[in-house]
């Protein structure tokens, strides 16, 4: 049987050619054009990234090389007694485009067994951080300290620096990366939150699963684990963490400084820290109007237009792209209602009132293009039923989800020896001139 490493290379020789056809003989074809609100507007729909590895849809939502999150949910193999595919054939089918079989599934579980221990001096990086910081830079400081001992850092300064062969250490650094993350971010949780209490690897688990047991979770959580890191994997290239970690390995700083700097942006408010957000709001709510009465639509209504007036967004709702209801939003929500105990939850039938709501408020406010909840608008509330109340985490978990997408971008990245990113910019002078010129 091909390893995984194997079937990639094949794959990525198989595609080079269509990429430098593209180049080479279409080069100067027009796909779009660039307006001044564009411009000024965070370059907002403007055509110029490329990605296999997953498409966002304005009204379909995120498909997963070319399947919607049920059908990738059905067609890969699932973990032992779960409902859920592992993490690990995610992994092989995000970088291959192929549904794994059981068996080259059960290799790369054993390969990120091998790839899973961390170095001590990660430990002692955070450590040495107040124990008051937010899991956001811990997470952001341990990957950054991998770097020391980068494979592709380590290739580059060796002399035999190969663009041909490039990707096959990113690769490496990747799959280090991917094993490695889920294994730091419980160690975070614990020291943080669980009085450092640190659990070892159990070497029998796949990735979600060892999670959940690192974290001291009960056996529910491993589905858990599992959906929420491929759900939060990947929604193509052009969002903060994705973006920022193609842009800077495009420099060829190695997987470690990439990510390092996608979780950075992944910590934005108007980005991944949004589910935080969204379980602060609705704990508030709870606090200032349902301390005595049972929550109804009106009261939601008051607290939405309350948010709206003062200036701030609703958070878990809206998006750049989207233009319906995330079908990441969904697929959470279909697991709370198959979850007896999370189906009658209080928090969870305040969610679904404010979905109920909040986008007939946004609608009549008038602002945002698209007023219907993504996919932080859920998250939260699962996490809080099984005990993980700690909400500033909730970001944590987003970012050892989204490692999958991003390596597996910069993996290809590499594979397909895209460019160093470097957009024009222009100066508001010329724009008025620009503009006068009509
Ligand atoms: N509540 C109130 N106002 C909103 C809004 C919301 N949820 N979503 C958008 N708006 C406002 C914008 O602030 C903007 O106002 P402005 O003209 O005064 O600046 C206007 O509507 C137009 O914005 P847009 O084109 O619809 O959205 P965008 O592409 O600029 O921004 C996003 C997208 C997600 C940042 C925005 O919808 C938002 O701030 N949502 C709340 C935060 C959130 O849930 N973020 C998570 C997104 C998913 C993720 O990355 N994890």
């Amino acid at each position: 049987m091909a390893t995984l490493k194997e079937v990639l290379a094949q794959k990525i020789a198989d595609h080079r050619p269509r990429t430098t056809k593209l180049v080479k003989e279409f080069g100067k074809v027009v796909i779009d054009q660039v307006t001044i609100d564009q411009c000024i507007g965070g370059a907002r729909d403007v055509r110029c990234l490329v990605t296999d590895i997953s498409y966002l849809d304005p009204q379909e939502g995120i498909r997963f090389r070319g399947k919607t999150i049920p059908e990738t949910f059905e067609a890969l193999p699932k973990a032992k007694g779960s409902k859920y595919p592992t993490v690990e054939s995610f992994w092989y089918f995000l970088l291959t485009g192929d549904v794994p079989t059981q068996a080259q599934v059960d290799a790369v579980v054993a390969e990120w067994k091998t790839r899973q221990i961390v170095p001590s001096y990660v430990w002692d990086a955070i450590r040495a951080l107040p124990r008051d910081s937010h899991p956001m830079v811990m997470l952001s400081v341990g990957i950054l300290a991998l770097q020391k001992d980068s494979k592709f850092a380590a290739f580059y300064n060796s002399g035999k620096f190969n663009k041909m062969t490039a990707w096959e250490s990113v690769y490496e650094d990747a799959s280090d990366l991917c094993a490695r993350i889920p294994i730091i971010a419980a160690f975070i949780y614990n020291l943080k939150y669980r009085s450092d209490f640190q659990t070892a690897i159990d070497p029998n688990l796949d990735m979600g699963a060892n999670f959940a047991h690192m974290i001291g979770q009960c056996e529910e959580y491993k589905d858990v684990a599992r959906m929420y890191f491929i759900l939060h994997s990947d929604h193509e290239s052009g969002n903060v963490s994705a973006h920022t970690t193609h842009l800077v390995h495009s420099a060829l700083s190695d997987p470690y400084y990439a990510y390092s700097a996608g979780l950075n942006g992944l910590a934005g408010p108007l980005h991944g820290l949004a589910n935080q957000e969204v379980l602060d709001w609705t704990l508030k709510f709870q606090e200032k109007y349902c301390k005595d009465v049972e929550p109804t639509k009106e009261l939601v209504t008051k607290a939405l237009w309350d948010t709206l007036n003062a200036g701030q967004v609703v958070p878990g709702y809206g998006h750049a792209v989207l233009r319906k209801t995330d079908p990441r939003y969904m697929s959470q929500r279909e697991f709370c209602l198959n979850t007896p105990g999370l189906k009658d939850d209080k928090l969870f039938k305040l969610v679904a009132m404010i979905f109920e709501t909040a986008p007939g408020v946004l609608t009549e406010h008038g602002k945002a293009k698209n007023p219907w909840p993504n996919v932080d608008a859920q998250s939260g509330v699962i996490q809080w039923y099984y005990g993980l109340r700690e909400w500033d985490f909730y970001t944590v978990l987003f970012g050892v989800g989204r490692a999958l997408g991003c390596m597996a971008n910069i993996t290809w990245d590499r594979g397909l020896g895209y460019a160093i990113e470097r957009p024009k910019s222009v100066t508001t002078a010329m724009l008025e001139k620009w503009a006068a010129e009509g």
